[in-house]
């Protein structure tokens, strides 16, 4: 394939082009309930967003396939390092809405302790998905260095890393893709390429003839998918993965795709997205092409499609209100997680300033003026 070939394997109709996943019905499903969840939990995040009970979020519609697809490729013994838009590929390997709402508020059960963004989600233990941080382009060399470790201690692991087409401007992505491709680090580049980078459109980013492409000047294959196709967003992973894990190195996967929503809670994109071009993708909605493909198995009605919607709302909206009655961390765990023994200067000053929150409480409690 050549980087300007699109891979799919879903047609618009839901027929396919005879290629088989290797997914079983369970499967085929646990990726469509996965779909719905990413929705549902968008759609409660702009809820709880815009009614002041959380401070952001960051919209998924329409790139759910690609989070989707590639995460099914994956082993659980590979690590992710995510970009902010993809934690549909935590819940498709068993994080819950609810580690997720805890997140969302910062409470005392997120895993990050409050110190994080909403969205900024860490689930290292449990399923190797490294924290999402908000530079754009800095976990690119970070995955690499992840896989090039991997690949040294003779384990067979891969690191996926997804970005988007604005962190293709990054220095992380020349660094990370240069060394990945020498050291043939056991690494796969997902760059999603969903039209923009906040306000400013792919012809303004870049001007190669597709993002898929510039693999080739790093050397190392450049394959562009059909973002918005879940089986074919699996396909390119499984390809590029078994490469990794035989040794040959890296790919970047280019999958186009289309972000149907704002770029996050603080965008409002009615002020520079043509109105058409929604129109064109919600026509080509990785959902709703996976449901056709799925009623061809006769995996999927709309009762059922309903059905599975309702349920995802109902988990979502009681996680969400667990998650808001849970009482935000105690001041002290400022240093849990930071050090293995607190040097004494650290613990001496934390002392104060605890003793101090102690008599005048804090800061939400009171006149604001907390600590000064
Ligand atoms: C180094 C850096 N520069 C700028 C920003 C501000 N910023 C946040 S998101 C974003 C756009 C990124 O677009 P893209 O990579 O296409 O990802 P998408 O949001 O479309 O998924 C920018 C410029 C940042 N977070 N980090
Ligand atoms: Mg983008």
């Amino acid at each position: 394939m050549t980087s300007q070939q699109l891979l799919s394997v879903i047609e618009p109709d839901g027929s396919t082009n005879g290629h088989e996943s290797g997914l079983s019905k369970d499967e085929l499903l646990h990726c469509y309930r996965t779909m719905l969840r990413v929705r549902a939990f968008d759609d409660t995040c702009m809820k709880l967003q815009r009614s002041g009970r959380i401070g952001f979020s960051i919209p998924n519609k329409g790139v759910e396939a690609c989070q989707v697809g590639a995460a099914s490729a994956l082993q659980k013994t590979d690590w992710i390092f995510p970009s902010y838009r993809d934690f549909g590929m935590a819940l498709y390997h068993g994080i819950t809405p609810l580690d997720m709402m805890h997140n969302m508020f910062g409470n005392a059960n997120d895993s990050a302790r409050g110190r994080q963004m909403p969205v900024h989600f860490s689930f290292v233990k449990p399923i190797r998905f490294v924290s999402i941080s908000s530079p754009i382009g800095t976990h690119l060399p970070q995955a690499v260095g992840a896989a090039y470790a991997m690949k040294l201690r003779g384990e067979k692991h891969a690191a996926l890393v997804s970005f988007g087409d604005g962190g293709t401007s990054s220095l992380g992505f020349h660094s990370g893709l240069n060394f990945a491709a020498v050291w043939k680090a056991p690494v796969v580049f997902l760059c999603q390429n969903n039209g923009w980078a906040i306000s400013c459109p792919s012809s303004e980013q870049t001007a190669s003839e597709s993002y898929a492409i510039k693999a080739k000047a790093y050397g190392m294959p450049g394959v562009r998918v059909d973002g918005n196709d879940v089986l074919a967003m699996r396909k390119a992973m499984l390809d590029a993965l078994d490469h990794a894990r035989a040794g040959h190195g890296p790919t970047l996967i280019e999958a186009v795709t289309y972000r149907m929503g704002g770029h996050s809670t603080s965008d409002d994109p009615t002020r520079y997205v043509p109105k058409h071009e929604v129109e064109e993708w919600t026509k080509k909605d990785p959902v709703a092409r996976f449901e056709r493909f799925l009623a061809t198995r006769k995996l999927w009605t709309k009762e059922l499609g309903e059905k599975l919607y309702a349920e995802a709302m109902e988990e979502i909206g009681a996680a969400a209100k667990l998650a808001e009655a849970t009482a935000p961390p105690p001041l002290e765990t400022i240093f849990s997680d930071v050090y293995a023994t607190v040097p004494q200067h650290i613990r001496k000053q934390g002392e104060a300033s605890f003793e101090l929150a102690r008599r005048k409480g804090d800061a939400s409690a009171g006149d604001g003026k907390f600590p000064l």
